[in-house]
Order: structure tokens, then C-alpha cells, then sequence
């Protein structure tokens, strides 16, 4: 058997942050009056912080110096922050520890693909660290989903390559990043949004041990 690797993304994957993030733009989109709905919010699933502002400046057709344009950045990561001081296991996705020990018994490389720069701090609020083998996160990447490069690293850090690796995403874009990258993907959430990845399941709790058995043993 190859030896496999597989990547997880952590927003929507791991635990559900994209609330947390939503009330923290929402918060500075209402000091800054500019409407943001839990709908707007989906375009920011997955992509950058830099970005996300961008979108929502745009959004309210405003132009700012870098130095308020960085100001605000900080301003909702300490907003952000707020929430994930409180998060605790209990916030990690139903059914993830599942798969988590399964593979980890089985003794496959594992690794964190993430674009949040707060990836290191969640993973260690829920425990969940001790599980992988590498995270790459926000910090150490210089190109965003839908490039390659955060999965591409991960790969390399797990000493597996790309094509015998899996990734786990719930956003179109990662779903193009791990495709772009050559590996196999699997959606983790709407199968008519996720058109594109290999396999997609609601959840983890759909998912069948059977299942990841068969992608260890190349049967996909
Ligand atoms: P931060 P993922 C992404 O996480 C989120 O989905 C996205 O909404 C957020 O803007 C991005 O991380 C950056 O997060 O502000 O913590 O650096 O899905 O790539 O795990
Ligand atoms: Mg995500």
C-alpha cells in the first residue's frame, strides 16, 4: 500500500469558526454602517482576512489609507479573538474525533491546511493538536485558496506526495486548491455547491469508517 496522507481544512471542517467570524465582521461592518448579513458572510469562508476586509470595504464603497485598513484588521482579529478564548472540545464537529483516531491508529500521516492565521491557537483550545503532524496555517502562506501552495506544503511537510494525499474542505476554494494540487478531495457540505470535489458528505457523522479504509487502500 502507498503510503497516504490526508489534510484537513479547519473552518467548517474541524469546527465551526465561520460564526464567530461572522459576528466579529458584523461587528465592525455596523461601526463602519455598512450592511453585512449571515449571507454575505459565506464569501468569506475560506479566504483571507486581508481579503474578507476588502470585500467588505467594497461592499460599502469605502476607501481607506493602509494604516486604517490595518487598524481595522486588528481591531476584528481582537474582536475574534474574544470568542475563541472560550472555545473549548465541545466545539469540534460532530463525528471529526471518529475519523480522527481511526486514521491516527492506523498510523496516517496527518496534517492542518488552513488559511486562518489562528489555526495553532483553535486546534490547541479543542485539543485536537496532538493529532497532526504539521499545520500549515495563514502565517506561511503567501498565496490563498485557490492556489495549491497551503496543501503543496502540507504534503511536503508529511512527506507524502500530492497525488496519494487527501483533503478535507468545505469551501469551493479549497476544493479547487487541493484539485489544482492533485490530490483527492472530499467536500465536507453541500453536494450541489461542492460540484467539484471527488466525493462530498454532509458531515462527518455520513461518513463510513468503509469509506477511508478505501481511500488508504487506493480505492477511490
Ligand atoms: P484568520 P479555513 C478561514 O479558515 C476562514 O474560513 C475564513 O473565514 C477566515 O477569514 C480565514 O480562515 C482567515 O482567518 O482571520 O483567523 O486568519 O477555512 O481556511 O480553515
Ligand atoms: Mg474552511
Amino acid at each position: 500500500m502507498d503510503k497516504k496522507g490526508f489534510i484537513f481544512d479547519l473552518d467548517g471542517v474541524i469546527v465551526d469558526t465561520a460564526k464567530y467570524h461572522y459576528l466579529a465582521w458584523k461587528n465592525l461592518a455596523d461601526e463602519l454602517g455598512i450592511s453585512f448579513t449571515e449571507e454575505d458572510n459565506e464569501r468569506f469562508k475560506g479566504v483571507s482576512r486581508k481579503r474578507c476586509l476588502e470585500i467588505l470595504l467594497d461592499m460599502g464603497g469605502v476607501t481607506v489609507s493602509q494604516e486604517q485598513f490595518d487598524a481595522w484588521l486588528l481591531e476584528k482579529n481582537e474582536d475574534y479573538l474574544q470568542y475563541i478564548r472560550k472555545m473549548d472540545a465541545s466545539e469540534i464537529l460532530p463525528d471529526v474525533p471518529k475519523i480522527l483516531d481511526y486514521l491516527q491508529a492506523q498510523k496516517v500521516p496527518m496534517a492542518l491546511g488552513s488559511a486562518s492565521k489562528n489555526a495553532k491557537p483553535i486546534l490547541e483550545k479543542v485539543g485536537l493538536s496532538g493529532y497532526f503532524h504539521a499545520v500549515v496555517d495563514g502565517h506561511e502562506t503567501t498565496r490563498a485558496k485557490p492556489d495549491p501552495q497551503v496543501f503543496l506544503l502540507a504534503a511536503e511537510r508529511l512527506e507524502v506526495e500530492p497525488k496519494a494525499c487527501v483533503v478535507f474542505e468545505d469551501a469551493l476554494a479549497g476544493i479547487a486548491a487541493a484539485r489544482a494540487a492533485g490530490m483527492y478531495s472530499v467536500g465536507i457540505g453541500d453536494p450541489g455547491v461542492l460540484t467539484d470535489a471527488h466525493r462530498v458528505f454532509r458531515n462527518f457523522t455520513e461518513i463510513q469508517l468503509e469509506f477511508i479504509e478505501g481511500l488508504l487502500q487506493g480505492r477511490a
